[in-house]
Parts: C-alpha cells; structure tokens; sequence
C-alpha cells in the first residue's frame, strides 16, 4: 500500500543510512613518520634498495594479508586427540590462511633479512620496520615468528652445532618448503617468572648430546611449530635433578610427522590471541639435544627472550599504529552533531595523544633494533652493547602497556562499532592484553632492568644517562629546543642521584621508575629526530606534548614517600583489608 511504500522502514527497506566503515591503505605509504624515520636512519644507498620492499609490502598487509588475518581470527585452531578408534592422535588443525601465513612469511624474508645480511647494520631495522607492517596483519603469525628470530639468533650466539644445522638453515630460508617455525617452552606449571625455580622437567641422557625429556610444558604458544628450544634439569646417575637448567633443542616432530615424544593435552580457552594453538604438552621422552652448557640454561634463555621482547614490542607498537589508523580513517567519515567527529576539537586532541604514544614508542624501537643490529654484526661498542641490554625490558614494559591503552582508546573512538567482532578491530584489544604478561611482566622486567644496573655496577645507568646529557648538549644550540634540553638534563641529573640515596626502595618503585627512564629516554630520541628534521613544526609538537606529563614522577614527586618501610607496612594493611 502507499504507506509502506513512502516510509523508510518497511519490509526489505532499511532505512537509507549505512556508515562508510573506516578503512586502510598502503600501510608503508600511509605513514610518513616511519618513512622519514627510515630515511634518517638508513643510508640512502641501502634504501633505495628497500623501500620498493616495504612499498610492496605495505601494499599486501593492507589488502590480502589482511583478509587472511581476518580468517586466522574466525578459524581458531583445533585439537583432535582421538580417531575414531579410540587411537590417541592429538591432530591439530589449523586453518588454510594460518598456512599461508607462515608461507608469506618465509617468501617475504621476515625472519631471513638479518641472517642474509645484505645490508650491513642496517639489515635488522629493515626487517623490523617490514614486521611492524606485517604485525596487526598477520593473525598473530608475528608470535611464531618472534620465537623462531629468537631461536635462530641463539643457535647463532651459541654456534652452529651437529644437530643444529639442519634448524639454522630452514629458520632462516626463503623457501617456503623450508622453512620452519620455532616454539620456546619455558613455562611450566609451578611458575613462568621464577624459570629457574618452576622448571621440573627432567633430562635423562643417552649418548652424548642426546637426551630424553620428561615434564610437563603449561604455555607452548605455536604448537604447530617444527621445532622447540626448551630448558630441563639434568638427572644423574642417582636420578637427582641438576640445581641449574640447562637449555635443549628439539623437534616436535619426527621423521614420519608422528610426534616426538609429546602429547598435546589440551589447547588453552583464552581471552585473545585465538588464533595461535597455545597448548599444554606432556613431554614423555621427548627426544632432544644439549644446546647450552650445562647449568647455563637460563642465561642462554635471557639472551634469546632479548630478541623476543623487542618483536614483543614492535607488536605493541604496530598495534597502535593500527588502532589509531582505523580511528583516524573512521573521524573523516562519522557524523555526530551535524559534523564530521574530526571536526570536534575534543576528539581530535584525543586522538593526537594517542599518536604522541606511537610516534614517540616507534624512535626507541628504531633506536634499539639499529644497537641490535649493530651488535650482530659486531659493530657495536660496549657501551652500545650495555645500552641494548638495558633499554630492551623498558622498551617491552612500556609498550606493552601502551598499546593496551592505546587500542581500548581506539575502540572508544570508532564508538559502538569499535566493539564489534566483525569489523576486525576488537582483537587488536585483545590481543595487545598479553602483551605485558608473556615474554616477563612488568614487574619481572622492571626489576630485571634493575638488575642489570646491578650487574654492571651502575655502568648501565651512567651509559644510558651519558646518551641523553650528549643530546641535551647538541640540542641547546637550537633556541626552541633548549628549554626542553635543559628540563631534561636536571632531570637526569636528579635520577643519579636518587639512586644513590635511594638504592634500597627501588625494588618498590621499580616499575615507576623504569617507565620514568623509558620516558627521559624516548625525550632524548625525540629531540634528536628534532634536530634530524630540522625542527619540523610536527616533530616540535610531539616534543612538546612528550614533554608536557610527568616524565618520571618517582623522582620529582612525593611517590617516593610509598616506598618507605612503614609505608609499605600500612600498603598491605590497607590492600588486604582483614584478609
Ligand atoms: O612467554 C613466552 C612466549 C610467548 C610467545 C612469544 C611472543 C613474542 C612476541 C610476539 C608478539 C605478538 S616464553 C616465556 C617467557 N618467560 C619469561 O620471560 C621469564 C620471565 N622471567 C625472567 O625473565 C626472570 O628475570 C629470569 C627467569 C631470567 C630470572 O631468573 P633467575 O633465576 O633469578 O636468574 P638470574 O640469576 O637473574 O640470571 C641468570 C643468568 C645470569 O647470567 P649468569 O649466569 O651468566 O650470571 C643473568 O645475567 O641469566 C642472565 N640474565 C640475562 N641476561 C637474566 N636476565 C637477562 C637478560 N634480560 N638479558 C641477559
Ligand atoms: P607468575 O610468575 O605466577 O606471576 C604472577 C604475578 O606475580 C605477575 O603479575 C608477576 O608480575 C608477579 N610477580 C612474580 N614474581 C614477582 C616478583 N619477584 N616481584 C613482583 N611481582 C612478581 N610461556 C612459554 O614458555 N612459552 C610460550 O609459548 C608461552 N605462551 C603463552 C601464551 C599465552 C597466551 C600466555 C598468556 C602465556 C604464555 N606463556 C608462554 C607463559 C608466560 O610467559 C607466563 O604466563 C608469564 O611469564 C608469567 O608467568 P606465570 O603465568 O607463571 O605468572
């Protein structure tokens, strides 16, 4: 009737609204700031030769790669742990774009590029700025991909052995009927902070370097893996553990696919990271051969966790730029109020400091990845080396957090529609939870960064305090840097002597103070990039909002006064509340 036919919503009519939803480009091309980064840091000659790549590739990660992520995110991985017959089989099904994921990878060179090392120190960078492209794409393939960088740069530190050729060659090939993944099994169920005190698992030799390995591994995050570095506790000939962990290799599987001495118990129900087969294993004789020395495992451990941070951090990272991207794209296409949201101010400063965040994290990832591959290809001093060491558990901390902050802030600002499952940014939340549990907590890696200033004698610190004052130095010559540059000095000036005073409290205000010296770092590295794009109005502007929030309240603010031992009597009253 001419009712229904003149109103807007009737039968198969619904209404004439649809919102533009919020897209992505060419994820290289649509981010000048990493660009003019690269250009600053690379040598042109080099990238020349690399940007047609990340082009190429920025390209894939916003179209196709994208879509099979998406499909990595609705197929979840599956166990079957019986056939018909009652046979125990424990079949893991992964879905055909996780497939493809692991062949794009090894095509692409994402593990390859620093082991091929075509371009001198500068071969890790491009590898981590084509991962950070790849990251918020990749389903989650980033995850086994970090393990296997993890595993392929410790079989090299360690040098190449017997049993591991075979490994270093596929970690690291471009040929995707190579090419393996590596998982890192390390948690088990008493605790995954306290390696050392939580592992069980028991290693029974056979001949030489052969072992067989008892125990039970509670997170194995990539259970598709090819193969395992693991860590165990030697028994001897009295059947008593080792005092001290050794670290072990293996393959997951042996030469007729059957797998090697393991059964997958069950695959873990969790919050995000859906695509990835995170499983619980029984280890019941798993073959497997001695990589470290012995009693050196959880050394070798810390050392390829390193590198494992650092992608944990770019991920982080990649994440926000993402989120944001999204963001940004859907404020040029949503209304509210009879104008486009970009248009409000409120949103739009909303949205500014969450880029301060991405911007300002992407200058220290750089900064650590060029000191990682300067280290690989023994170029970097000792001093570099400390530094590395030092800022990497910062780096993870900080950005962990950040990027839970930055994605959930991100949802909020694509409004109701940011939480909806289909539009394919929900998981980026989700994801970015575990970011700050697995690969050391917080609190582990703040005390760790303590630790180290421990180790070195207080050298890490005076090394990472010394960059910054250098900097604060060059950057006073410039009339619009030299407030910035002389805050910054005192402050750091201020912190060395606040961890002569205060030694002791520190372990309680660890965590402040390693996001306090993440920020006076990332002050540094902005400053410099000032200087590098000599004082771009933008790059003045992230300076200036950096710099504008309390870059280490635990030094300049009465925080401290928590850390006393009557505070933190008081802390735990109040915490526990009669509990
Ligand atoms: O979670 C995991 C995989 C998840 C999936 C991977 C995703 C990757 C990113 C992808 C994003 C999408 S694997 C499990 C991760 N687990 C952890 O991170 C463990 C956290 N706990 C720690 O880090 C602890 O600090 C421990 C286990 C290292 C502390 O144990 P101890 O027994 O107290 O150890 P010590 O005594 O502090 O250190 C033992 C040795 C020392 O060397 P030596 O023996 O030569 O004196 C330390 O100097 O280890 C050395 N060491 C280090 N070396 C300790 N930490 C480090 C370090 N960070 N760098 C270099
Ligand atoms: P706990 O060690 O029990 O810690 C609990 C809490 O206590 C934490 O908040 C911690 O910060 C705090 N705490 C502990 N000690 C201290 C201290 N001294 N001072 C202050 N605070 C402290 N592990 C693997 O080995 N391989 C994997 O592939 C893997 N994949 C994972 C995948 C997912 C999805 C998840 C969630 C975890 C995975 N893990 C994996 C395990 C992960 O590394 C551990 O969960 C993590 O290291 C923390 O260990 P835990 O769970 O035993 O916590």
């Amino acid at each position: 009737n001419l009712q229904s036919n003149l109103a807007s919503f009737a039968g198969s009519k619904r209404g004439n609204f649809f919102q533009n939803e919020p897209k992505i480009s060419n994820q290289y091309e649509e981010d000048p700031f990493l660009r003019e980064q690269l250009e600053i840091e690379i040598p042109k000659e080099y990238l020349k030769e690399i940007e047609p790549d990340l082009y190429q590739f920025g390209h894939q990660v916003a179209t196709n790669i994208f879509q099979l992520s998406l499909e990595c995110e609705k197929n979840v991985p599956r166990l079957e742990k019986f056939d018909a017959w009652g046979n125990r089989i424990d079949k893991l099904i992964v879905c055909e774009a996780w497939k493809q994921m692991k062949n794009i990878s090894a095509k692409e060179g994402l593990i390859a590029i620093p082991y091929e090392n075509n371009f001198s120190i500068y071969s890790r960078l491009y590898q981590i700025a084509k991962l950070y492209l790849f990251a918020p794409s990749s389903g989650l393939y980033s995850c086994p991909l970090a393990m296997t960088d993890g595993a392929a740069r410790t079989i090299q530190a360690i040098g190449v052995q017997e049993f591991t050729k075979e490994a270093y060659e596929r970690l690291t090939s471009r040929d995707p009927n190579k090419f393996w993944t590596s998982g890192q099994w390390m948690t088990e169920r008493k605790g995954g902070s306290d390696v050392s005190e939580g592992t069980e698992t028991e290693a029974y030799i056979q001949t030489g370097d052969h072992y067989k390995l008892y125990g039970f591994k509670w997170f194995s995050s990539a259970t598709d893996s090819d193969m395992t570095v693991t860590l165990a506790r030697i028994m001897d000939q009295n059947n008593k553990p080792s005092k001290d962990l050794t670290m072990f290799f293996a393959k997951i599987r042996k030469d007729d696919e059957s797998l090697n001495g393991v059964e997958i118990q069950r695959l873990k129900n969790k919050l995000g990271t859906r695509q990835l087969p995170t499983a619980e294993l029984l280890l019941d004789g798993m073959d497997a051969y001695r990589m470290s020395e012995i009693g050196k495992g959880v050394s070798r451990v810390s050392s390829m966790l390193n590198i494992t941070r650092i992608h944990n951090s770019l991920n982080a990272i990649a994440f926000m730029r993402r989120a944001i991207n999204f963001a940004r794209d859907y404020a040029t296409k949503r209304k509210a109020f009879g104008k486009l949201i970009i248009e409000h101010d409120l949103h739009c400063h909303t949205l500014g400091n969450m880029e301060v965040e991405c911007r300002a994290s992407l200058l220290t990832l750089f900064f650590v990845a060029k000191l990682l591959g300067k280290m690989e290809c023994n170029q970097a001093s000792k001093e570099e080396l400390e530094l590395l060491r030092f800022i990497t558990p910062l780096l993870k901390i900080y950005t962990a957090k950040q990027s839970i902050a930055v994605t959930s802030e991100c949802i909020e600002a694509i409004g109701g529609q940011g939480y909806i499952e289909d539009t394919g940014i929900p998981n980026l939340l989700r994801d970015s939870q575990v970011l700050s549990i697995w690969e050391g907590t917080t609190n582990i890696l703040s005390l760790d960064a303590l630790r180290s200033i421990k180790k070195s004698n207080g050298e890490s610190l005076q090394i990472f305090f010394k960059h910054i004052l250098k900097t604060c130095e060059q950057a006073k010559k410039f009339d619009r840097l030299l407030e910035k540059s002389v805050i910054l000095e005192k402050m750091s000036k201020k912190v060395l002597k606040f961890v002569q005073i205060n030694n002791n409290e520190l372990v309680v205000g660890a965590r402040e103070f390693s996001f306090g010296l993440y920020r006076l770092f990332t002050a540094c590295l902005i400053m410099e990039r000032c200087m590098k794009t000599n004082l771009k109005e933008t790059d003045l502007f992230l300076l200036e909002k950096w710099f504008n929030q309390d870059l280490i309240p635990v030094v300049t603010n009465s925080a401290k006064n928590f850390y006393t031992k009557d505070s933190l009597k008081i802390n735990k009253h109040f915490f526990m509340n009669g509990h």
